[in-house]
């Protein structure tokens, strides 16, 4: 008798959209061959949990024929391609969407094994001997992540990402992207020589130039990158290895030029625009709250159910944002109320825009499924916020949009370590606390207090809250607050 082995599965999603019919597609899936629910995650895309290994063949098979799969959405690889997701707002997001997708091409490993394994195709000619032009037999020496944000908004925290394009909009035209590399959140507890690092600008490439910079860059980290340690392994231990004048040389020897100065450009908010948006062509787009990205059935609130239903009618499209939301987008003025009549339908309350902590709160999956976590994320998000929420209340700042992101271990999953409070877990029931990230990606936060609960963490952020609501300055964030009013000191970075 063999162990009930149960797998996750990460769909492949670029910039996160998919038609109705796949999201349809996916409610189904869960149903049949995982545990009822999807999991949307921090870099726009599903995951199914709790596939027994029965189960695993069919689910595969059935992402196959919906025209989607999973090939690179694990491994040491380009990662799933993260971009805004509002493509429609503009011709220069729509056009921002359709590079996401094509650098997801790209970028795809080349070998049929995939295909043979999962969906019984016949192995083709030299199966076994593929080419593979970029990755050759070795692959990364680690994963890479690309994301592309389009000022103000940093919603896919493009500073935290190995390769991020961050465009440069003039007028309503795209001139192009400032280039920034080197971005990763992972660390280890208790060892200095792994880190959170953000990614420095260094350059700016037309929009035509972007594949070229990404393929050389990734090859540069192929070559150059550490493939004796794995904690040691990411672009951003490459650059501060051999600084960023080497990595500027050798992609400018590569391209056969080098890239433009970098132009001027100012994040302001990294939050989805949750709640109906309209584009100026006649459609509208619904983004809804997801706390922790959990799609399921759960009592009253039955979003799992009601997704589905919307997808039966719904003749836009699906978008999954690096914030663990969800956009039913384009959607025509008359379907509107017919939208908003099914989400009721099932319980899934509209309008209701969550504010302040609740807006914006993200937490990685964690326990029980993830078998890295060392402390509850998801589970404790919703406990926590409510903690949260009845200090802020008494504070009257219970409208005030703080971040605050829980991370089951010091992998960062959720980007704890960008937000202005910031929970890392340590052990059971333990957490460090991270204090002084800036409110739309930009900043780092550091290290607080360690070892606390989450009950002692909220005691110990109440006086620092209290002096937020009696001494901040008009609109100024909580993260810079802290700094500000020297509760916390910042390292120094220079
Ligand atoms: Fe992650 C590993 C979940 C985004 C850094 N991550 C894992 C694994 C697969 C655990 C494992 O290796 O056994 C987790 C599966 C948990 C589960 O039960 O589902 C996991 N990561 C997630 C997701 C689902 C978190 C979420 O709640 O949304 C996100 C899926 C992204 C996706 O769709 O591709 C997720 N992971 C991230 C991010 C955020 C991002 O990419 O913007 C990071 C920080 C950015 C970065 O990579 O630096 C992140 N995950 C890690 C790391 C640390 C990597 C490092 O450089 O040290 C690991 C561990 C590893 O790779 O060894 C990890
Ligand atoms: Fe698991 Fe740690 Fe990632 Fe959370 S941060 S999902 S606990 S690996």
């Amino acid at each position: 008798l063999e162990p009930a082995h149960s797998f996750m599965v990460r769909v492949r999603m670029p910039g996160g959209v998919c038609t109705p019919a796949q999201w349809h597609g996916l409610t189904l899936l869960a149903r049949a061959q995982a545990l009822g629910a999807l999991r949307i995650t921090t870099r726009q895309t599903v995951q199914f949990h709790g596939v027994l290994k029965p189960r695993l063949k069919p689910l595969m098979a059935g992402l196959g024929a919906l025209g989607l799969d999973s090939i690179a959405a694990c491994g040491d690889v380009n990662r799933n391609v993260i971009c805004h997701n509002h493509p429609a707002t503009s011709a220069v997001h729509r056009q921002i969407s359709d590079l996401a997708s094509a650098l997801s091409t790209a970028f795809l490993p080349r070998t049929g094994a995939y295909c043979e394994i999962w969906w019984d195709e016949p192995p083709g000619e030299g199966a076994g001997a593929e080419d593979e032009p970029l990755y050759g037999p070795t692959y990364l020496p680690r994963k890479f992540k690309i994301g592309i944000a389009v000022p103000p908004t940093n919603d896919v925290d493009v500073l935290a990402q190995d390769l991020g394009f961050i465009a440069i909009v003039e007028g309503d035209r795209l001139a192009g992207f400032n280039v920034a590399v080197g971005g990763g959140m992972g660390a280890t507890h208790g060892d200095r020589a792994t880190y959170p690092r953000l990614a420095d600008v260094i350059g700016f490439c037309e929009p035509g130039q972007v594949l070229a910079v990404a393929e050389q860059l990734l090859r540069i980290q192929r070559d150059a990158g550490d493939r004796t340690n794995r904690r040691h392994a990411r672009l951003k231990y490459t650059i501060d290895d051999r600084g960023l004048a080497w990595l500027r040389t050798e992609l400018a020897g590569r391209l056969g030029y080098a890239l433009s100065p970098a132009r001027d450009y100012r994040f302001t908010t990294r939050g989805d625009r949750l709640g109906w948006v309209e584009d100026g062509e006649g459609r509208s787009h619904l983004t809804l709250r997801v706390l922790a990205g959990r799609v399921h059935d759960e009592g009253a609130s039955r979003l799992l159910t009601a997704l589905a239903e919307v997808a039966r009618i719904h003749e836009g499209d699906f978008r999954l944002t690096p914030n663990q939301n969800l956009t039913i987008a384009g959607v025509s003025r008359a379907q509107r109320a017919v939208i908003e009549d099914r989400l009721a339908e099932h319980g899934v309350t509209w309008p209701a825009t969550p504010k302040g902590v609740r807006r914006d709160a993200i937490a990685c999956v964690a326990l029980p499924t993830c078998g890295l976590a060392m402390a509850e994320a998801e589970r404790a998000l919703p406990g926590l916020l409510a903690r949260l929420e009845a200090v802020l209340g008494s504070l009257g700042l219970d409208h005030e949009a703080i971040s605050v992101r829980l991370s089951g271990c010091p992998n960062g999953c959720a980007r704890p370590r960008l937000a202005e409070i910031g929970l890392v877990g340590k052990g059971p029931g333990r957490y460090q606390l991270y204090l002084g990230g800036g409110f739309a990606g930009e900043r780092l936060n550091a290290p607080y207090r360690g070892d606390l609960s989450l009950d002692e963490a909220v005691a110990v952020l109440t006086p620092l809250l209290t002096d937020y609501a009696m001494y901040r300055y008009p609109a100024e964030r909580f993260g810079d607050f802290v700094i500000r009013a020297g509760h916390i000191t910042m390292p120094d970075v220079s």
